[in-house]
């Protein structure tokens, strides 16, 4: 059986989560459960790489003020003292004061997310999200 073939099979589930797993369907907007199922697997193995310390991606998404003096000088210290690999960032100038970032991060797990409790903690940095990913 090729890896990319399509496979059909049952599965048997207690009505209630059923119900729950159709308002998932269409709450997110999937066009069918198939793609939510497989959804959530890709979500798993994504985790389970994270878990495993394996090699992996983080996306950090930042704002920040960039009128706080020091503030880029020192996000762009610890960006370069970080073990992990930066694959690119992006800014965008969204106001007068604000700037948005997006710094993709590839390495193991807890590198990245040390690099981003130290951007996200630095002062000035008025939001900070890491959405954890992985190659699947
Ligand atoms: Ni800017």
């Amino acid at each position: 059986m090729k890896d990319k073939q399509i496979v059909r099979f049952s599965v048997s589930l207690p009505l209630e989560l059923l119900k729950k797993l159709d308002e998932k369907t269409l709450q997110k907007g999937y066009s069918s459960r198939s793609e939510v199922v497989r959804d959530m697997i890709r979500e798993l193995i994504v985790e389970e790489k994270w878990e495993k310390k394996e090699e992996v991606i983080g996306v950090l998404v930042i704002m920040y003020d960039h009128h706080k003096h020091g503030l880029t000088e020192k996000m762009l210290e610890v960006e370069h003292a970080n073990p992990s690999q930066i694959l690119c960032t992006t800014h965008v100038h969204l106001d007068h004061e604000t700037c948005l970032e997006t710094i993709i991060i590839k390495g193991k797990p807890e590198e990245i997310e040390a690099t981003s409790v130290k951007i996200g903690g630095l002062n000035g940095v008025k939001f900070a999200k890491l959405v954890k990913t992985a190659p699947i």
